[in-house]
């Protein structure tokens, strides 16, 4: 399974508040670094994302008086797991991995910038009906799959990658460059919902 000219990676969110020390950290999220960066240099379209949230954001349990961190609330489009304060535009959290090696990517989308709608997946926010644009400019640039990696497994990894093939791309998840945060048997719902849409599993091995 070489990449082709018409696959792209999707880099998710390998930012600073999901590593190690970072607000929402992924258990071991760093380790995908030099994964990401071996797979990347083997595919000439690369594309970033990061989670790019307005302070005061709905996600965020502060926003909400008398919740916490991982418990859930009703917002307008359903049921939000809440989070702590992440990702906050321009500080040092949102800011991707220093050892993030991707100087040929072209192009980074941030999400999550709707004050009161959140987006784990690439394409579309948490209204399910709110397009960022990703899959018209992957169609004009002639890619027909798409590869996922990063962070995190459960939840923007995941989406992202359903909602690929829910755009009509082909989806495939590198498992060992991701990890993912596994809150309430998220993981494994995640992987079981990707396989029922289409989304394939394999290791960066496959690659090779
Ligand atoms: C993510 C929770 C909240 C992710 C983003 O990148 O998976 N998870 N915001
Ligand atoms: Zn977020």
């Amino acid at each position: 399974m070489s990449p082709r000219p018409t696959d792209a990676l999707i880099v998710v969110d390998v930012q600073n508040d999901f590593c190690p020390g970072g607000a929402l950290a992924v258990a071991d999220g760093d380790a995908v670094v030099p994964v990401v960066n071996a797979l990347a240099r083997r595919f000439a379209n690369v594309v970033l994302t990061q989670d790019w949230h307005p302070a005061g954001h709905a996600s965020f349990a502060s926003a909400h008086p008398g919740k916490a961190p991982f418990e859930t609330t009703e917002l307008a489009y359903g049921t939000q797991v809440l989070w702590p304060d992440h990702c906050v535009q321009g500080t040092p959290g949102a800011e991707l991995h220093a050892g993030l090696e991707v100087p040929h990517a072209q192009l980074v989308i941030r999400k999550g910038w709707n004050a009161g709608v959140d987006s784990y997946s690439a394409f579309r926010e948490a209204d399910r009906a709110t397009r960022t644009g990703l899959a018209g400019y992957l169609r004009e640039r002639g890619v027909e799959r798409v590869f996922v990696v990063g962070l995190a497994t459960d939840y923007c990894v995941g989406w992202t990658a359903i909602d690929a093939r829910a755009a009509g791309f082909a989806a495939v998840v590198i498992e060992d460059a991701c990890r993912g945060i596994d809150l309430g048997g998220s993981l494994a719902r995640a992987w079981a919902d990707m396989a029922a849409a289409g989304v394939e599993r394999v290791t960066s091995a496959a690659l090779g």
